[in-house]
């Protein structure tokens, strides 16, 4: 298991690498071309610096989250092949730069979606919350509008103002798209990018729908173990893998985190570990990684991901703001860094006990 943190890259994160080095046990980052759009070539020598300047740091790139899929490719119209295309000379390129794990998300138009950026909670921390009743009634346009309000600033991945500038005729685009067709035109992307990752030992790892549920009437296909056994048979292939992240997956208490980790077991190159709280079953907010601050047993889930013989990478996700931070929504140094040195913890504890 390699511990690792998001960073957001030059210009786009305010924590800053050298406040990550001091994280005990961290010897590298999750990481991304922020500036680039879904559809773009990223060259070898953009990829290049952005490795160089985090090993200057002595820390090293485990992973890119993420190079986002077009909405030509999921829609499946157009631009699909072109920008396939494009994304297979990526690959490669990341491949050279000798990186070996990609998350990627198959969501239409929104990628992860909240109500509330900063929901105050009793001790004055802020966290992130969702409540459906007030998905129901708001319009989307109306959401993007107070997410950019809410974001302090900051760019917040997958809300790019540039995409969602478009969002009447990406709603109009997405109207013949249903569950069976996203689901194919997933197929068909991880199909036609097997042979580079093959060449190159490259996981492609997706993210699950966060809610795992659809919203705004636009179809999901990564909400439970169903679609993702279901995804992982469609592509019976190494790289064909799936990003575990217990926040989006936990968002419908339904889904059994650790039945899904037994079922993908094998194909999990990429974690996210992080708690949430259930305050009525419409409405949670996110909590700190601690199991007794939330509705997820963090202990069960480690030990799940252990005993399956996990070795891929992992973060801490979304933590609170506290201490006065002011951060990303979601990714501030100190609460990460708690999670972070919370979840090294368990697992130390786990590989201990079993020996
Ligand atoms: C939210 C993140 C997601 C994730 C993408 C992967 O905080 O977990 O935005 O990075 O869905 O493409």
């Amino acid at each position: 298991m390699e511990m690792t943190l998001r960073w957001y890259g030059p210009g786009f994160d305010p924590v800053s690498l050298d406040q990550l080095r001091q994280i005990p046990g961290l010897h590298g980052v999750i990481t991304s071309l922020m500036a680039k759009q879904p559809g773009e070539i990223w060259a070898l020598e953009e990829i290049n610096g952005l490795k160089a300047e985090v090993e200057a740091k002595g820390l090293k790139i485990f992973g890119i989250e993420s190079v986002n899929i077009s909405d030509d490719i999921k829609i499946g119209n157009g631009k699909r092949d072109e920008h396939i295309e494009n994304y297979i000379k990526t690959l490669e390129n990341i491949g050279k730069a000798d990186i070996h794990m990609i998350c990627y998300n198959f969501m239409p138009v929104f990628d992860w979606t909240r109500t509330d950026l900063a929901r105050v909670r009793k001790d004055n921390s802020t966290v992130m919350a969702y409540n459906q009743d007030l998905i129901d009634t708001i319009d989307p346009a109306d959401l993007r509008g107070s997410m950019e309000k809410m974001a302090n600033g900051f760019t917040l991945v997958g809300w790019e103002p540039e995409r969602l500038a478009k969002l009447k005729e990406l709603f109009e685009a997405y109207k013949d798209v249903d569950q069976e067709k996203l689901f194919n035109n997933l197929v068909y992307f991880l199909e036609a990018i097997a042979d580079v990752c093959a060449k190159y030992d490259i996981k492609m790892a997706i993210h699950p729908d966060d809610p795992a549920w659809p919203i705004f009437g636009l179809p999901r296909i990564v909400k439970n173990k169903d679609d993702i056994v279901k995804l992982l048979k469609a592509v019976d292939k190494p790289h064909n893998g799936i990003t575990l992240c217990t926040g989006s997956l936990g968002t419908n208490p339904n889904n059994d985190i650790c039945e899904i980790i037994n079922a993908a077991k094998g194909r999990i190159p990429f974690a996210h570990i992080r708690n949430l709280k259930y305050n009525s079953p419409r409405d949670f907010e996110e909590a700190a990684h601690l199991s007794a601050d939330g509705s997820m047993d963090m202990y069960k889930i480690m030990k799940a991901l252990h005993d399956s013989g996990f070795d891929g990478v992992i973060r801490p996700d979304h933590g609170r703001m506290i201490w006065g931070e002011v951060a990303v929504p979601g990714y501030g140094l100190y609460d990460r860094a708690l999670g972070a040195c919370y979840l090294n913890g368990l697992w130390e504890a786990i590989c201990k006990n079993e020996a």
